[in-house]
């Protein structure tokens, strides 16, 4: 009964305001004359935690009494943006906090820009996971995600000489108002040493692992609430400490500096998110970092099964573990260590338990990117996992021989274990063996999966395989990034939208209203116009909001292809120069994107966009009608500053890489019109919205594998194009690097002698789509219809709909609905 009069749940504008001024003095030790704008951040931030705790609680309380089963959301990644303004929206209070704030002379604007973003990973993958848990928790799902709190997340990305510079992240700086440590549920965590037999009272022979060091897992958790729901679910991140008891008393007496090295060696392990570089292999620390999250999770389900009174025997009962990637895939073997050597399972219950609680998420074909660990590494950091791998393994080859008799290529290739060369583990095969259900992030990429990468596996178990379509929040994504055109949605169609994104389909009767088509482009205009304030804050490079907004922002990498955009853009400046009266539609190409610190190319690539503009953009005889910026440092925050403001998203993937894409998504329902190839997602993009709507353009990733298999030479189709020739000749004789023909020769020399990506083969087909893009844009009506249907038919991709598949079809969950207390 406290609670409901309490200044610390009321939703109240005045108790709000009391409860701010509260936190200002009473957590931050000020008053408002010398408060900084981070003070009053922190002081909004407790306020609103406040109001999210109480969810929370009662949330807890909910499941507490629950038998329903619980998601437990795997990932090595979790890049969730800053919390404030996302959870105002999903609180349902931000105008009223707006009020509030202002009334006490604050721009709620300026506090949320306080909040350091926690970027716990690297692209795509970490992103979804975000989504994820946001979805889950608006769908009443009971749900856990897991993962790693790093101390530092991703690098912090500055431009410097147009070159990439590398600055380390330190988003825990100023603390944390969304976390709270548990260090009552920490976790000791056994590694390395060796594996040894004994007979037990039983007179069975068993095998111990006797590891050579411990490290304690705490958890930091956060809140998830979800939207316009009394559910708030929990995020939960591992941080590695020392184990006092065990440095400092047992093994080191004596010995104080090498116990303090001991405890600096444990604490390295959460100490950094690993950028992805090109080969993941080979980075024992980074194993180390999976093995750790994965063990403190199990661990974790384990006592809240047992807290619920739950026999071990029904885990699988209490928990669905989806695995986000490879990287949480030794939680198999783990599970498994735990059923046969602690709880002394039966091998065959054991792996039926293991298979029917996992479930694997691949989001790549790019066989570089494969996790595969050499075994002589595994063996130092995980010898029991690895014999257990071996059983694993040797009872499922049997299976394979008995399915495919006398197919021993079959075996070699379906092996956990790669033996062609130096031995590894594969992880991805460990994932599928180890779970009933595998799935990819679009249907190409399902299709893909079941005919190359899986193929062996899908002839094994078709009915393992599924396809769910990745999805993204329209909460971050539309409803706190872009208030202007939200504000249209509500006038015109209401506010159900944000809970069922299908609900877009009522502006599709607008499209042809000439008064609605107006305000459409004003709003455009509107975030153009910040867009382009934030540009030249950030760039110093002047851009005009009547110009197109052409953008591509995603992680730096040749199978993305933003050198073809690149290409294409030295294209169009070339025409210009030949004919300076041409007419030229006035562009800004916008780039923006990390490149992971040990791809040499994919620098380059940064490099070379920031020449070309170097170039382009202060040439006199341009006149400004071509821009080409490079924005830095690329987050989740300046992602919902960039996807509002753009008129076109550049998607073109070599057809049959980019496993789903989701930056594509965020744009589309932003109302920005694609240009892209039929690759992962796009394919189901231009399904939704028409192909009068879309602009595509390449070879499918059929013709790409014909391509490939007739003989594929760049040179001779380079040779062949005019205007593909001058545009290499452009670079290759250094117009864009003052002279210089070595500056982008790797680039160059890979196109000529490789082209990998197949940039050569794709161009005309680009070029020509460009030109169609340009007429498009100029017939100002037709465009502005085409970005309304693009939104309107938008609605397949709410991340709500991709764990709506998810919990019918593998997870079998249902809702729970949480009274507040
Ligand atoms: C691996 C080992 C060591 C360090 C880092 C890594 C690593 C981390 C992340 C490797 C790959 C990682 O991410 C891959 C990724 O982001 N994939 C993207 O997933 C998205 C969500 O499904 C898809 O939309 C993208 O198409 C896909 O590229």
């Amino acid at each position: 009964d406290l609670l409901h009069a309490s200044d610390r749940t009321s939703l109240s504008k005045d108790s709000f305001k009391r409860a701010f001024i509260d936190n200002l003095f009473y957590t931050q030790g000020k008053f408002l004359q010398v408060a900084t704008h981070k003070d009053y951040y922190q002081a909004l931030a407790y306020t609103v935690r406040d109001r999210l705790l109480y969810r929370w609680v009662s949330t807890a309380t909910a499941y507490t009494g629950q038998v329903s089963r619980t998601v437990s959301y795997l990932s090595a990644e979790f890049l969730m943006g800053p919390s404030l303004g996302n959870t105002l929206i999903n609180l349902g209070i931000l105008d009223e906090v707006r009020q509030a704030v202002g009334e006490l002379g604050l721009d709620l604007t300026d506090l949320l820009d306080q909040e350091a973003e926690p970027g716990l990973g690297n692209g795509g993958l970490g992103r979804l996971a975000a989504c994820f848990i946001d979805s889950l928790a608006t769908l009443e799902l009971p749900a856990l995600g897991y993962g790693i709190r790093y101390e530092h997340g991703i690098f912090y990305q500055t431009i410097v000489d147009g070159w990439q510079v590398e600055n380390t992240d330190n988003w825990l700086r100023y603390g944390n108002p969304w976390e709270i440590r548990r260090p009552e549920w920490s976790v000791e965590v056994k590694i390395g040493g060796f594996t040894e037999t004994y007979t037990d009272t039983e007179d069975r022979h068993r095998v111990r692992w006797v590891p050579a060091k411990t490290v304690v897992g705490v958890p930091f958790d956060s809140p998830i609430p979800g939207y316009r729901v009394n559910t708030a679910n929990t995020l939960r991140l591992w941080s590695a400490e020392a184990t006092q008891s065990f440095d400092f008393e047992v093994f080191n007496r004596g010995d104080y500096l090498g116990a303090v090295n001991k405890k600096v060696t444990s604490e390295n392990l959460t100490k950094i998110l690993y950028p992805n570089d090109e080969t993941p292999q080979g980075k024992e620390l980074r194993l180390e970092q999976q093995y750790f999250f994965v063990a403190c999770s199990l661990h974790d389900m384990i006592r809240i099964l047992k807290g619920q009174g739950g026999s071990i025997e029904r885990f699988h009962e209490k928990f669905a573990v989806q695995l986000n990637d490879t990287h949480p895939a030794i939680g198999v073997a783990e599970l498994m260590r735990i059923l046969v050597d602690d709880y002394l399972l039966p091998w065959n219950d054991a792996w039926s338990i293991t298979t029917q609680t996992f479930g694997y998420t691949n989001h790549t074909l790019l066989p570089e990117a494969l996790e595969r660990w050499p075994l002589d590494l595994f063996r130092r950091l995980l010898p029991r996992h690895l014999e257990l791998i071996f059983e694993i393994n040797e009872r499922f080859l049997h299976d394979v021989r008995v399915a495919f008799l006398g197919d021993e290529a079959r075996v070699r290739a379906l092996s956990l274990i790669d033996e062609t060369g130096e031995r590894y583990v594969r992880m991805a095969h460990l994932a599928t063996v180890g779970s009933h259900a595998v799935n990819g992030v679009a249907t190409l990429h399902s299709d893909l999966l079941k005919k190359d990468v899986l193929a062996d596996f899908y002839a094994l178990s078709p009915q393992k395989f599924h396809s769910i379509t990745n999805g993204v929040t329209p909460r971050r994504w539309l409803a706190l990034a872009n208030p202007r055109l939200c504000e249209l949605f509500r006038e015109t169609i209401g506010d159900g939208w944000a809970k069922e994104l299908d609900q877009l389909r009522r502006l599709e009767r607008h499209a042809d209203d000439a008064a609605f088509a107006e305000r459409w482009r004003a709003i455009k205009l509107d975030n153009k116009r910040q867009l382009a304030d934030l540009i030249v804050q950030r760039t110093g490079i002047e851009v005009d909001p009547e110009s197109m907004f052409d953008v591509q922002v995603k992680r730096i990498h040749e199978y993305k292809r933003q050198h073809l955009a690149v290409l294409q853009i030295i294209a169009m400046y070339h025409r210009l120069k030949s004919d300076p009266n041409a007419e030229v539609l006035p562009r800004t190409f916008i780039f923006s994107g990390k490149a992971a610190p040990g791809y040499a190319i994919a620098k380059l690539m940064i490099r070379l966009i920031t020449a070309i503009g170097d170039v382009i953009n202060y040439d006199p005889e341009v006149r400004g009608r071509l821009k080409v910026v490079f924005m830095p440092n690329f987050s989740v925050t300046t992602g919902q500053r960039i996807y509002p403001g753009a008129d076109l998203s550049e998607q073109i993937s070599l057809a049959g890489k980019e496993a789903s894409g989701t930056g594509n998504m965020k744009f589309a329902m932003n109302g920005a019109l694609t240009i892209g190839t039929m690759d992962g997602a796009n394919i189901e993009i231009c399904e939704e919205v028409g192909s009068d709507n879309f602009f595509t353009f390449g070879m499918t990733a059929a013709q790409v594998e014909e391509r490939r298999r007739a003989g594929y030479d760049p040179r001779e189709v380079i040779e062949a194009n005019p205007e593909l020739h001058a545009v290499v000749e452009l670079i290759r004789n250094g117009l864009f690097s003052r002279g210089d023909t070595e500056l982008f020769k790797p680039i160059i020399d890979g196109l000529l002698w490789h082209d990998t990506y197949m940039l050569a083969a794709d161009y005309a087909s680009y070029s020509d789509c460009q030109l169609e893009v340009d007429r498009a844009y100029r017939d100002t009506a037709r465009w502005t219809r085409m970005s309304i249907l693009n939104v309107a038919r938008s609605g397949k991709f709410s991340s709500d709909r991709s764990i709506q598949e998810y919990a019918d079809k593998i997870w079998k969950v249902t809702p729970v609905s949480v009274p507040l207390l």
